[in-house]
């Protein structure tokens, strides 16, 4: 039920105070976008249940029902997502699991479909018969994780998918997203989550690009060196060297980073993170409360992950909230620009805003499900990535504050696994109801932490492939 019995902050729902009088067409575009979502921001969109506050009510029965839907044959207009079937899958599973379901009983299928998809080279392609690509790889690998068990682990043929790896990897240190095709970012991200999650080994086979005689490189080596290079002028992180900073670039090259080594130690080493937290916080806007992808361009729920998902991240590795570290964060030495970190920072983006947003915005009261923005269709990758952010908005992860080994990632065989714990954030303003929380999703693999822990120890305890 819209309700007028509610008063929303100004700063959610006026226009800003500050306003560059030059208008332009993206000027134009984010005034008709503001218009368009007026009804939103004031808490008085039809058919949302509102709280005191002025937040609407997760429809979580209803974002289960259309998610449970898109596991299911899909339209004749979606025919150009049959090269990204695992994605779909991923999304569906995914976001059905943020929202508290059990997705084990879609075990069999997610097998069976797997079984299809990959190649003998190494590897799944979007669909049967379809070149093996990293993006594809990983939304299968995370699939049978979210799934689980012996059986989805064991589709994984790890002694093929190595040898890809090691075919993609590139003297530079990154990756190539499919064997001959373009290097980025995204396969940075992508292999290091397979390796990690797959326990692959790091050692380089003789035929890859990245080899070299006195056998010293491995399958991370130049990695760090290479994310560093996608930092741009902005402050964020482009999908290649010399490219435009883009949001869900930003979350690959910290998931990336994060695998690498000890986060704390890692994501500052190759990243200049004042900068990038300046940059990031660009994204977030008012009154809106979302993120958008990149600078002068429209709030998205989906970069309530891509960039909202890198705050926790960043947070951990800052040592935000964790009572032992206060107060004990490295001292940061004066800097030039002023974008000096706080000794003890507070959280780094406004999670109130982004509730409102995702709950306000994103939510398709009619037949549930996730979306961009009012007035467009839910999708199952806004669904699932609007969840995501919303779990970040909700939860505060840390580190724990031993790092047990100090191997540098060329000397490691594999990569190791630093202790991530998570708690739900409870300071500031919680304008949502306890009954709204989602589970909480790991920072860096983009599905809950136990599902990433049971394939990680399955493939651990494995002598060999
Ligand atoms: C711009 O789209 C979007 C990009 C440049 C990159 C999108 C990439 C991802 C969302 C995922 C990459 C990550 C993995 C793990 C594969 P647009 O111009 O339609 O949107 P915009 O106006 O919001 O920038
Ligand atoms: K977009
Ligand atoms: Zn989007």
């Amino acid at each position: 039920m819209a309700t007028t019995s509610v008063t929303v902050p100004d700063l959610f729902c006026a226009d800003p105070a500050i306003r560059d009088a030059l208008q332009t067409p993206t000027s134009v575009t984010q005034d008709e976008t503001l218009n368009s979502m007026a009804l939103n921001l004031n808490a008085r969109a039809e058919r949302l249940r509102y709280n005191a506050h002025g937040v609407p009510r997760l429809e979580r029965k209803k974002h289960v029902a259309f998610l449970r839907k898109t596991m299911g044959p899909f339209p004749a207009q979606y025919v150009h997502g049959d090269a990204s079937r695992p994605w779909y899958i991923y999304w569906s599973l995914a976001g059905l699991n943020f929202l508290g379901e059990d997705v084990s009983s879609y075990r069999q299928r997610v097998v069976e479909t797997a079984r299809v998809m990959q190649n003998d080279t190494g590897g799944f392609g979007g669909g049967g018969k379809q070149t093996s690509h990293l993006a594809t790889t990983y939304a299968m690998v995370l699939s049978l994780a979210l799934v689980g068990g012996e059986e989805a682990f064991e589709v994984v043929d790890r002694r093929a998918m190595w040898k890809w790896l090691c075919a993609l990897k590139q003297p530079d240190g990154g990756f190539q997203v499919s064997v001959g095709g373009e290097e980025d970012v995204r396969g940075a991200y992508c292999a290091s989550v397979i390796i990690s999650l797959l326990n692959i080994p790091l050692d380089l086979t003789a035929d890859s690009p990245a080899w070299t005689p006195d056998g010293s490189a491995n399958l991370l080596s130049g990695l760090g060196e290479y994310v560093r290079r996608c930092q741009t002028y902005e402050g964020g992180i482009s999908g290649q060297p010399n490219a435009e900073a883009h949001g869900a670039y930003a979350f690959c090259a910290l998931g990336c980073l994060a695998l690498l080594g000890d986060p704390r130690q890692v994501v500052p080493r190759y990243l200049d993170i004042p900068r990038l937290i300046a940059w990031l916080s660009s994204r977030q806007y008012a009154p809106e409360g979302g993120f958008s992808g990149r600078t002068n361009k429209l709030v998205d729920g989906c970069y309530s992950h891509w960039v909202g998902g890198c705050f926790p991240l960043i947070e951990a590795c800052l040592g935000i909230d964790e009572d032992d570290n206060k107060g004990q964060s490295p001292p940061t030495q004066e800097r030039e620009d002023g974008l000096n970190l706080p000794a003890a920072p507070e959280t780094l983006f406004s999670r109130e805003g982004l509730v409102r947003y995702i709950l306000g915005c994103c939510q398709n009261p009619e037949r549930g499900g996730l979306r961009d923005k009012p007035g467009k269709g839910p999708d199952p990758y806004h669904s699932c990535y609007v969840l995501a952010g919303l779990s970040s908005a909700q939860h505060q992860w840390q580190l724990a504050s031993r790092w047990e080994d100090e191997k540098e990632p060329d000397s490691a065989e594999t990569i190791d696994d630093p202790v991530w714990l998570v708690l739900p954030h409870l300071d500031g303003a919680r304008v949502y109801e306890q009954e709204d929380l989602v589970r909480a999703i790991h920072p860096v693999y983009a599905i809950p932490q136990q599902h990433q822990q049971a394939i990680r120890s399955y493939f651990l305890a494995k002598e060999g492939f």
